[in-house]
């Protein structure tokens, strides 16, 4: 069987219209009762979390469903002022990387933990896709607990994808490289010296800790977007690959001369064998390992030296080729685990394989060939069927539950339902405008929650009041629930939105942490009430142990700081209830300002530049007399013999016979 690929016409007009194309009939196509079916009355909750990628900000944002409101906006690879990430001294071990501290990242991909292949409620993970990264966040504290680095990887776009136990979280190289400990080659000697790295991330059942179990180091090729097997299938994994022509430079041309690529299916539990029977070898590399811990407080950073990697050529069984047509972008798995969904970008029909007979032709060694010394499975043999002229640039398929799909088309911006097991098209509906990924609650998993997609959109145009030359980004959503999908409504996102999972908010909100408990406090720096509170010399270092409570800080005035110290505020809430944070500011601070939450203790460094008195205060409205919660710190010039005094309600003056932290 030949595939079908577009004409050279079609690619080219596809070219063109890489922006997209905008549909006919715009706004015009919204359901009588939409209003209705979003609408959640003041004080009501959303029935679902949205954990959607901020892309190129770094960032996750919550948002409810079905109303689209902005719940919280969580920093994982950027700094962010809103909460201090990045910016206290505790937080800013997490954006350490082997390239040091990295203010910065690109976010395209959520995966919420599962259990048995459902939607456990525990965390959600996001991929660092610059400087590669897989980021676990807290659906209790929804907080960054723990960034990975990856090594011998570059551009961390196929990942982060889950087994259905979360055993492993899977991240593969979008470019392939040479390993890190052999970088220095020629760049035309791509076919023999770059390889394309898959990791498995283990994480801890319990702790949630992660760690790079192995690595696959497979031929030099790109890997695009992944997933892994689920009930029967689970063992195996599904990546999207392009370039397998292995070109290095335009690829726009020489990564489309084939007219196929391929989709890799590893067996992991059989490279676990391998593992175990010693096939892994061992190799420098260098990686941080980021762990932000609750109870301290405190955020460490950790370089790790080495890691395991496997070598499919000489394990057999491990790994296999599948023909894919052009360029597949998203390679999704149905619910059962029987079908597995390739979207070439470039091709005119959306090839569906299967499972059983991924199984039959390795065990009858139906091979076209091999490549790179892997066996390359038939395409007929693996084949399920297509479905024919679906719609233009294929990128995403999520699923029902009902036993159908739905899939994403980024050119002619729409999104399509089809049945899985006739391939037929059973609707489709427009976009406003390139529809990029789809989210369907629950449509990764084996039991999808249905109702609604989100399509969430490339291009926003006219959607929404004008903002200069950068626009609102936009999702969509719709119900699913009838025959027909149906456009409900447009919410505006932050960051561009990639991929995203929907939750029940039943499975979260439950465990959701009010505050941290002030006796569970083990920060170094914790003061855990007023009687506790001091400043402390330490060479040029001052260390300020200071508490916040509504409405005060202690202490709130302090002398005997010197121009060339370096001044530590470390403040600890004492607030036990919730939502009372304090924030804390200095006067020209140019780390910026932080902010507690209740039990919690947080660092603000700062190094005067100047002489004279400067003031201090808290950042967020926390009672009627918040605009009291204020104080200043006297700055004397290097050398002065200002004793070093601290207090609150009385003046330093008065406290002159205090004693004096050593010098
Ligand atoms: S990708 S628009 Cu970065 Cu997830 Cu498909
Ligand atoms: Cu504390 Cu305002």
């Amino acid at each position: 069987m030949k595939t079908q690929l577009l004409t050279a016409v079609a690619v080219a007009a596809l070219g063109a219209g890489l922006t997209g194309c905008k549909p006919k009939d715009v706004g015009s196509a919204v359901a009588g009762d939409a209003a209705e079916k979003v609408y959640v009355a003041p004080g009501k909750h959303d029935e679902f979390y949205n954990i959607v990628s901020g892309g190129f900000n770094g960032q996750m944002a919550v948002y409810g469903l079905p109303s689209g409101r902005l719940l919280r906006i969580v920093p994982v690879f950027s700094a962010f002022p809103e909460n201090g990430w990045g910016f206290s001294e505790e937080t800013k071990p997490m954006l350490n990387t082997a390239h040091g501290f990295v203010p910065w990242d690109d976010l395209h991909h959520i995966s919420l933990s599962q259990t048995n292949g459902e939607h456990d409620g525990r965390w959600a993970f996001g991929n660092g896709n610059n400087t590669p990264r897989v980021a676990r966040v807290s659906l209790a504290t929804f907080r960054t607990e723990e960034i990975l680095e990856l090594p011998n990887s570059g551009g961390n776009h196929s990942s982060p994808f889950l087994t259905e136990n979360t055993e492993y979280v899977v991240a593969s190289t979008r470019f392939s490289v040479p390993p890190d400990n052999q970088g220095d080659v020629p760049i035309s000697t791509f076919k023999q010296n770059f390889k394309g790295y898959i990791s498995f991330i283990r994480v801890d059942k319990t702790t949630g800790r992660m760690g790079i179990a192995f690595q696959l180091k497979m031929p030099g090729i790109s890997f695009d977007l992944a997933r892994a097997g689920k009930g029967k299938s689970h063992g195996w994994f599904f990546f999207s690959t392009y370039n397998t022509e292995q070109a290095n430079t335009l690829l726009e041309v020489n990564a489309s001369q084939k007219d196929k690529d391929f989709i890799l299916a590893v067996n992991w539990k059989k490279a676990e064998e391998y593992l175990k029977k010693g096939q892994g070898k061992t190799i420098p590399a260098r990686y941080a390992h980021n762990v932000y811990d609750d109870k301290t407080h405190q955020a460490t950073s950790t370089i790790e030296n080495e890691v395991v990697t496997l070598d499919p050529k000489e394990c057999p069984g491990v790994a296999y080729f599948m023909p894919c047509p052009k360029s597949p972008h998203g390679c999704d798995v149905d619910p059962t685990g029987e079908y597995i969904v390739g979207s070439g970008k470039l091709a005119a029909v959306i090839p569906v394989f299967s499972f059983d007979k991924i199984q039959r032709a390795i065990a009858g060694k139906t091979y076209d060939g091999s490549f790179d010394g892997i066996p390359v499975l038939k395409y007929e043999s693996v084949l399920y069927g297509e479905v024919p002229k679906p719609g233009l640039g294929p990128l995403h398929t999520e699923f029902d539950g009902q036993g159908n799909a739905i899939t994403s088309f980024f050119v002619s911006s729409e999104l399509v339902r089809w049945n899985i097991k006739d391939l037929k098209v059973l609707d489709r509906v427009p976009t406003y405008y390139s529809v990029g990924h789809l989210s369907i609650p629950g449509g990764s998993t084996k039991k999808p929650w249905g109702k609604y997609v989100v399509a969430y959109n490339k291009i926003t145009k006219d959607r929404y009041l004008p903002t200069g030359p950068e626009l609102a980004q936009s999702a969509q959503l719709y119900d699913i629930s009838g025959d027909k999908m149906k456009l409900l409504l447009d919410f505006p996102t932050v960051g561009e939105p990639h991929y995203a999972e929907a939750i029940p908010a039943s499975l979260v909100e439950k465990n959701s942490v009010k505050i941290f408990k002030i006796e569970d406090n083990a920060s170094k720096y914790a003061t855990k009430g007023d009687k506790f509170t001091r400043v402390e010399r330490e060479g040029n270092q001052v260390h300020v142990y200071m508490t916040a409570i509504r409405s005060h800080f202690t202490p709130d005035n302090i002398e005997g700081v010197r121009l060339g110290d370096e001044v530590y505020f470390h403040v600890t809430n004492l607030e036990q209830d919730w939502d009372v944070p304090h924030g804390f500011a200095v006067k020209g601070s140019t780390n910026a300002e932080i902010l507690v939450m209740p039990g919690e203790t947080q660092t603000l460094k700062w190094k005067p530049d100047r002489v004279g008195v400067v003031p201090i205060y808290c950042t967020d409205f926390c009672s009627a007399l918040h605009q009291e919660m204020q104080g200043y710190v006297r700055v004397s010039a290097p050398g002065s013999t200002v004793k070093l005094t601290w207090g609150t309600g009385k003046n330093p003056e008065a406290q002159a016979d205090q004693k004096v932290a050593a010098r």
